[in-house]
């Protein structure tokens, strides 16, 4: 089996209107004026990256945004524009949900079983309900039409419908799997937190947790939960994986990931002896800096050629105790063998880096082969999807742009020609 990244094309919408308590980037950044064509550049950057690599990748596509579905269900009538201008003259910061491009952070989208860990040899696909947050509770039925069409050939996977909120599930930002390899039965863990911690939101119910592991159908052995560490949620961890990246054997964790992280390592030693656990110690790293620089949000790859490559963001290399940490971990001959850095400033300015950016499917050649290639990526696809961002996608969005008639105009035109460029009809992902 091979692994898929899908990584979330980055909006024409994108911009920072601080929306998510307990993320520290967002919160810093509200009020800045964004750069949606730069934004969507880096990360198209990041996605050819990975071909270059060797790896196969994929994308899923902006949600339809000012979403005004979502504002009719709020009692807005009339035309998308008409509800749209009622929405924004009634409520400015109710309409910023309806216009985030949040669902760029594809870690968020789904939970990932693949098969080899489930009891009945199916993947199965939760689609996240990030009930915690209303610009992101949006998210969720454009994402299950789009990942029901991206698997509607392949016959092992099932698509599940969102979690009823209130219990707060977040996809695979909170997930990890240990196995020898993509292929191997591997150990799922469920990651969640314990009510607010500092005012801060833990944004994945343990419940939704348990749910995942029944609904997908995962024996005992093959999952675990783990509380996340009070410590993490306060510092503006506000999903595991900005402290914590599994990939194949290697756990590469925050010391203070965990809220009991000696019972957490002792149960992953005891079902997957062959596990690393890769601990950085805040003595090295202090959760500020993890947090700061990202280094956990990196993507944790095996190369094609054998060996893990780290892909971390650029802001990883203004921090000098990961750089330290970085050049220890690369000198001492692990599973870890070498270091990249991709510049994704605009995402990471609201909290989103590497990791946040891609969904990880771990699929059969042949199942590759039957997905919607309209969700895969090519050279070709990319140059054509660079031209077509340069000329479609605003080159700056300021705060008081949200409420202008000719952005929203000008987004659902740019995500018009998105679709049309790859294939797909005008409703067909609404
Ligand atoms: O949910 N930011 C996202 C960042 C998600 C990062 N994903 C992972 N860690 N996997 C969030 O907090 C900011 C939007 C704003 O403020 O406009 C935002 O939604």
């Amino acid at each position: 089996m091979l692994e898929v990244n899908f990584d979330g094309l980055v909006g024409p919408s994108h911009n920072y209107a601080g929306l998510s308590l307990g993320n520290i980037a967002s919160a810093t950044h509200a009020g800045s004026v964004s750069a949606p064509r730069e934004a969507a550049l880096q990360g198209l950057a990041k996605m050819r990256q990975m071909m270059a690599l060797g790896l196969p990748q994929g994308l899923l596509l902006p949600h339809d945004r000012p979403n005004a579905a979502w504002l009719r269900r709020m009692g807005f009538t009339g035309s998308d524009l008409e509800v749209c201008r009622a929405a924004w003259a009634a409520d400015p910061a109710l309409f910023r949900n309806s216009f985030s491009a949040s669902a760029m952070w594809t870690a968020n989208a789904a939970t990932v079983s693949p098969r080899p860990d489930s009891a009945d040899g199916l993947t199965h696909l939760s689609v996240a309900n990030l009930a915690s947050m209303p610009h992101r509770s949006i998210e969720a039925p454009q994402t299950q039409r789009q990942l029901s069409a991206l698997f509607a050939n392949v016959p092992c996977v099932r698509v599940h419908a969102p979690l009823p909120a209130p219990f707060g599930d977040e996809g695979a930002a909170n997930h990890m799997r240990l196995a020898t390899s993509h292929g191997a039965e591997g150990l799922e863990i469920f990651v969640h937190g314990a009510g607010p911690v500092g005012g801060f939101p833990a944004r994945q119910h343990r419940l939704a947790a348990e749910a995942l592991v029944r609904r997908h159908n995962l024996p005992s052995r093959n999952a675990l939960l783990a509380r996340q560490s009070d410590e993490a949620i306060a510092a503006g961890a506000f999903h595991n994986d900005v402290v914590a990246v599994a990939n194949e054997t290697v756990l590469f964790t925050h010391e203070q990931a965990f809220a009991d992280r000696d019972a957490l390592y002792a149960a992953i030693r005891q079902r997957l002896p062959e596990a690393q656990i890769i601990e950085v110690p805040a003595a090295r790293v202090s959760l500020a800096d993890a947090i700061r620089s990202y280094l956990f949000n990196s993507q944790l790859v095996t190369l094609p050629e054998g060996g893990m490559l780290l892909l971390l963001p650029g802001e990883a290399r203004e921090v000098p105790s990961v750089v330290a940490w970085l050049e220890d971990l690369i000198a001492s001959n692990g599973p870890i063998r070498s270091t990249q850095f991709m510049t994704l400033r605009e995402s990471m300015r609201n909290g989103g880096g590497p990791a946040c950016l891609r969904l990880r499917v771990a699929l059969e050649e042949s199942e590759l082969a039957a997905l919607d290639q309209r969700f895969l990526l090519t050279e070709g696809k990319a140059d054509a999807l660079a031209d077509l961002i340069t000329r479609h996608w605003p080159e700056h969005i300021a705060p008081e742009d949200i409420g202008n008639p000719d952005l929203w105009q000008q987004c659902w035109t740019a995500r018009a020609a998105l679709l049309n460029l790859l294939g797909f009809g005008k409703e067909e992902l609404r």
